[in-house]
């Protein structure tokens, strides 16, 4: 049976991951850090099914014991400090976490099996203030945040791994993915948790920041398959996986609101608390060496997304 490592196994594509490798057939082992409570939210309707043990990637001798005991086949890392705003308040975490907590779990596989298949959770970030539209595996990197440098070096690192020790290492390229299952305080979930909060009168406002922001919003579920696709070819390689479209902060709230039958001008307020140092303005991919080597198709559209995610607020909300 093939077995499958996942860090990152609480967040939002961590579960989709876990689900679709089952589906597959693998044994899963997913590396969840130790708090002082457990937050397995995300994957509690897993927990029969995968091994949940502790690692850190701060912590290089538990990564090294993790890949000893368990002889994964796979790794796939989505583990990292996520959040780009944070990256500005603890920059240093977000490096050694990010960008060298890459550099450990590559060293863990060349010392215990060079032959285990690496896949590493590269972003969109990388690209930062855009050097050409749309962005492919061959545009170069301007990334606009610690977050963004942070996965530059994480880039590199496996790139440099595959070229230095013919490790099977690939870097999925992965512009933003959302879904019910994505964190409160990234922009797409606010919004449908602030809409599915209006609609039932538990609040009356909703604050947000730059809302000409554009995003190319996918759906995790689609993005977690094209991960998988990745280790499956026969040699490693960079992927951009998106949607090819692109969608300001403000048309994200014109549908979401609208599909409850509101307007979001009533609702919507500017708050410059949540600007950020250094914008990200335009994302727009070009997923076409994906969609032609993979055969990677993506099945929710954008205005989809958006109806999924408030319905499931308002549902979730309900209750
Ligand atoms: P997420 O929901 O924020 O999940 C991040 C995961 O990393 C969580 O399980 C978190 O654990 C874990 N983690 C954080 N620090 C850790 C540490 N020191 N040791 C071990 N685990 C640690 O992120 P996501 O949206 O699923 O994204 C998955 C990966 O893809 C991330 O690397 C992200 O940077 C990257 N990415 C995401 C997107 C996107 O649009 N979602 C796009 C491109 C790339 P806790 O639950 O304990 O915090
Ligand atoms: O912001 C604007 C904000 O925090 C999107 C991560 O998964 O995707 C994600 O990073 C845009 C930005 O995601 C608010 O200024 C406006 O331009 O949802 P976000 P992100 O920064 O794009 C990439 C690909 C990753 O790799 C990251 O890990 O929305 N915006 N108003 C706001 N953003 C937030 N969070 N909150 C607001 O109130």
């Amino acid at each position: 049976m093939p077995t499958a490592l996942v860090t990152g196994i609480t967040g939002q594509d961590g579960s989709y991951l876990a689900q679709l490798l089952l589906k597959k057939g693998y044994r899963v082992i997913g590396v969840a850090r130790r708090s002082s409570t457990v937050n397995y939210e995300r994957i509690q309707h897993l927990l029969d099914d995968i091994t949940v043990v502790q690692g850190d990637l701060q912590d290089q001798g538990s990564l090294l014991t993790l890949l000893e005991e368990y002889e994964p086949t796979e790794v796939y890392n989505l583990a990292a400090q996520s959040f780009v705003p944070t990256s500005w308040s603890q920059p240093a975490l977000t490096g050694d976490v990010t960008a060298l907590g890459v550099t450990r779990i590559l060293e863990a596989i060349r010392f215990v099996n060079p032959k285990i298949r690496f896949y590493q959770a590269s972003s969109s970030e990388m690209f930062g203030k855009v050097m050409e539209v749309p962005q492919n595996e061959e545009t170069p990197f301007y990334p606009r945040s610690p977050y963004g440098v942070a996965k530059v070096y994480g880039h590199w690192i496996t790139v440099n791994y595959r070229e230095s020790f013919g490790i099977f290492a690939a870097s999925g390229i992965l512009f933003n993915h959302e879904s019910p299952r994505r964190g409160l305080e990234f922009v797409t979930r606010k919004i449908s948790d602030g809409v599915a909060k209006i609609k039932l009168g538990v609040t009356k406002e909703l604050r947000l920041g730059n809302l000409d922001a554009q995003r190319d919003w996918g759906f995790a579920g689609d993005y977690v398959h094209a991960m998988w696709l990745m280790l499956q070819q026969a040699t490693p390689d960079n992927y951009v996986i998106g949607m090819g479209e692109t969608h300001s902060v403000r048309e994200f709230c014109e549908i979401a609101f609208s599909h409850v039958g509101l307007d979001y001008k009533d609702f919507v307020v500017v708050d410059e608390k949540y600007y950020r140092p250094a914008e990200v303005d335009l994302l727009i991919s070009d997923p076409s060496k994906a969609r032609a080597q993979l055969k990677w198709e993506p099945s929710v559209t954008f205005n989809e997304l958006v109806k999924m995610m408030v319905d499931s607020d308002l549902a979730r909300l309900k209750k």
